[in-house]
């Protein structure tokens, strides 16, 4: 800790605090320990940071912010029509329950199941109308939905008058748009888009989620925005069913910009060498790479990474592997011997999610909400430290918190919360590095109190108390009630006791509205940003000669997990590891199930197997996502199965404004490896070491 707090410190006397970037902060189900990740950047100076977010959420953040404001939860238990773009939540789920409720929706004659989606996934395999576009092209797709809307007047106007501005600029916009012409882009029939477009706009309610198969593609921000004018005309928001404003414990926005306990430093709103737009407090991941690899005096000289493995995860793990190098120090908090971590200065083990107090803030559940501390269930292994212990290490030894800061309320917190409540406040008004170092100020004094050993929930008193200051009304129907500190101990309290979770805001329909953090608390409809960019639709999309298929770098299947699950034990088949292809292009390509193939896109190649489905159109291919991992056993070999898939992946195809990846659209080939030819020892050699520079099997 010591030697890293040095190194550190010295880093920042020289080229300042904003020259450490920090990378990460929690995973799928653990975002607890980021939190305390937070003190350590305070005592840094660290300016920037990023995670997945910045790679597959913020252009939907910044849409969402423009049009409305608030994340929302999609009803999808309660919905008449269900649509999906780009998601395939029999496999990726993303709302509870979600293979129940999309079998609910299927069986019922009374409701209808949408998917968007070029493959027949096993979601598409269920609806009621599968739009089978052309990969790529769902801004087409979503235009003629919403141009079928304008035209036929199917926009709910009573609605948008009382609560929507933008109206017009958007109306103007889509009665020009050539709906044939539109339908034929994305290869969908027009007759059946016609038919969606009429299935939503009667009826009574739709609930609508978009996820990375137009995220993590050539339209990202601009689908999202349309994505939101097909339920937004047709008044699909504050009604059960519909898409309501949700109200979080900890805001995972917040959180990414370091304000999860109230207000934060202030956010840079460019990144300091590619001028990449900041969203919600993050550097897109895909321009982190350039910001290093450069000789511009402000260019990132160390990185903390927490709880993220962007070596492997992140676009072109080739370049991520040059920028590792580049920088001074790299120091990685994780669980495994990552891709990441092995090219880092200094390993920070910690406990397993199993092993030490956890929580997510994934909590987006409405009317009523939900938060779970889990408890550990094993004692964690010898060598680790939890996060917050991490943290608090860290920030003492860069000598940003000493010991007479947090004496007296170590004192207090021993006499009784009501005490430690008005000596933390007293203390934040005297002394400045207790407010901004707040969540390990709080592990290291109220944290030790706490019973059966939950000093890492001490950062949530602070949050339990800011959600009742701020949602008095969604806390006290939850029964949370009293006076402002009664209300928050006894949420609290709820925390600490309900080892299975429990509702912690409880809401109606009708409060959607006050959630709406713009004028007059109405709906925006038209963001010129966006009008401006449905201009490029006149183009047609990329298409290179030498890449003739479009490759999904990275599918959701039943055995995938991101790169959380390292062991390849897991993976018997080689089916789950297979490159999908339709039997068309298997046929032209003389492939067979099972056989092995070169796949090449302009940054790399590897060696797959094939799995001829009928999932998927002609022209479209995919490999799975999270494979490619080393796996060290007990042996101490490095195991590897499977594809990496952003071996195969660049940076610079990308969201023009959000600068997301276009992992969904990558230009490749498929070669069959010529077997006769194999005997020749050249050509073996030469696919051996292909094969070898891919895929370590
Ligand atoms: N089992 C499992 N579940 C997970 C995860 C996991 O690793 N394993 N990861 C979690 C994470 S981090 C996330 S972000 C979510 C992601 O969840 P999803 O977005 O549902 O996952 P994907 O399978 O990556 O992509 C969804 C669909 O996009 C389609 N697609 C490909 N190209 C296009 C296109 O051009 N347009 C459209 N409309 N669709 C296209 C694919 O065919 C696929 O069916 O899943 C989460 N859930
Ligand atoms: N080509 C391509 N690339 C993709 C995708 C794709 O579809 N295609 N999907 C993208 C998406 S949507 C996402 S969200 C990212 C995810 O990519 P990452 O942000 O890298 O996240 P994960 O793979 O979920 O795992 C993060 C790390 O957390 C570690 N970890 C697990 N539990 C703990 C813990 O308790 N403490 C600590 N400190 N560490 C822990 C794991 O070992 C792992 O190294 O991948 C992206 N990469
Ligand atoms: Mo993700």
């Amino acid at each position: 800790m010591s030697e890293i707090a040095a190194r550190f410190n010295a880093i920042k006397a020289n080229h300042g605090g904003e020259s450490i970037v920090y990378y990460g902060g929690g995973g799928q189900g653990n975002h607890l320990g980021g939190t305390y990740g937070d003190s350590t950047l305070k005592a840094l100076g660290v300016k920037y940071r990023s995670n997945a977010l910045a790679q597959e959420k913020t252009g939907e953040f910044w849409v969402q912010g423009k049009m409305l404001g608030t994340g929302v939860h999609a009803d999808f238990e309660h919905c008449e029509v269900a649509v999906f773009v780009g998601k395939n939540p029999w496999q990726s789920h993303g709302f509870a329950r979600a293979r129940a409720v999309l079998r609910e929706i299927a069986k019922d004659p009374a409701r209808s199941l949408v998917i968007i989606d070029p493959r027949r996934s096993e979601t598409a395999d269920l609806a009621d109308f599968h739009l089978q576009i052309k990969p790529g092209t769902d801004a087409w797709c979503l235009s003629a939905l919403v141009a079928i809307i304008v035209q036929d007047d199917l926009i709910a106007r009573e609605w948008i008058a009382e609560h929507a501005t933008g109206l017009e600029a958007v109306e103007h916009k889509f009665s020009r748009i050539p709906i044939s012409e539109y339908a034929e882009r994305c290869g969908v029939p027009e007759g059946q888009l016609r038919a969606a477009a009429h299935r939503i706009a009667r009826a009574s309610s739709v609930a609508m989620m978009e996820d990375l198969g137009m995220q993590m593609s050539v339209h990202s921000t601009l689908g999202s925005y349309l994505q939101r004018l097909v339920w937004l005309l047709t008044g699909n928001f504050a009604r059960k069913g519909t898409n309501n404003a949700l109200i979080p414990l900890v805001a995972i926005d917040a959180a990414s910009k370091g304000n999860s306990l109230g207000k934060g430093d202030k956010v840079e709103k460019l990144s300091p060498v590619v001028g990449a737009k900041i969203i919600t407090g993050l550097v897109p991941c895909n321009v982190i790479p350039e910001e290093i690899l450069t000789d511009h005096p402000k260019r990132y000289r160390a990185m903390l990474v927490e709880s993220g493995n962007p070596v492997h995860s992140m676009a072109d793990s080739q370049r991520w592997r040059d920028a590792m190098d580049a920088l001074d120090l790299v120091v990685v908090i994780d669980v495994a011997m990552t891709e990441t971590a092995r090219l880092a200065h200094y390993i920070l083990p910690a406990p397993s999610q199993y092993e030490k107090y956890e929580a997510t803030y994934f909590n987006i559940e409405f009317p009523n909400n939900y938060f779970h501390l889990r408890r550990p269930v094993f004692d964690a292994m010898p060598g680790t430290l939890p996060e917050p212990e991490i943290h608090a290490r860290l920030t003492e030894a860069l000598g940003a918190l000493k010991p007479e800061d947090i004496e007296p309320l170590k004192a207090a917190a021993q006499q009784g919360r009501m005490q430690f409540a008005q000596m933390f406040f007293m203390a934040a008004m005297s002394n400045p590095i207790i407010a901004k170092l707040a969540p390990v100020v709080l592990y290291r004094t109220l944290g030790p109190t706490l019973p059966d050993g939950a000093a890492a929930a001490a950062v949530l008193w602070g949050a339990c108390h800011l959600f009742v200051q701020g949602n008095k009304d969604a806390a006290a129907a939850a029964g949370f009630v009293g006076d402002s500190f009664t209300a928050g101990e006894k949420l609290f309290e709820a925390v600490l006791e309900n080892g299975s979770g429990f509702v912690f805001s409880s809401s109606d329909y009708e409060h959607s509205w006050n959630r709406i953090k713009l004028p007059d608390h109405k709906v925006n409809l038209a963001i010129p940003e966006m009008l401006t960019e449905m201009e490029k639709l006149t183009e047609p999309l990329q298409s290179l000669a030498d890449f003739p298929y479009i490759l999904s770098a990275g599918e959701r299947r039943t055995d995938t997990s991101n790169t959380i699950i390292r062991n390849p034990d897991g993976y018997k088949k080689e089916r789950q590891l297979a490159l999908r292809m339709s039997p068309h292009d298997a046929g032209a390509l003389d492939l067979n199930d099972g056989e092995r193939a070169i796949l090449t896109t302009r940054r790399g190649s590897a060696t797959v197997s094939i799995q001829v489905s009928d999932m998927m159109q002609a022209g479209h291919i995919s490999i799975p996502n999270g494979l490619g991992l080393d796996f060290s056993g007990a042996d101490g070999d490095v195991r590897r199965v499977g594809v990496a898939p952003n071996e195969l992946t660049s940076l610079e195809d990308r969201d023009f404004l959000a600068h997301t990846p276009w992992h969904k659209y990558v230009p490749a080939r498929v070669e069959k490896i010529p077997c006769t030819k194999l005997r020749s020892r050249d050509v073996q050699l030469q696919y051996r070491a292909r094969a070898e520079a891919s895929t370590l099997e």
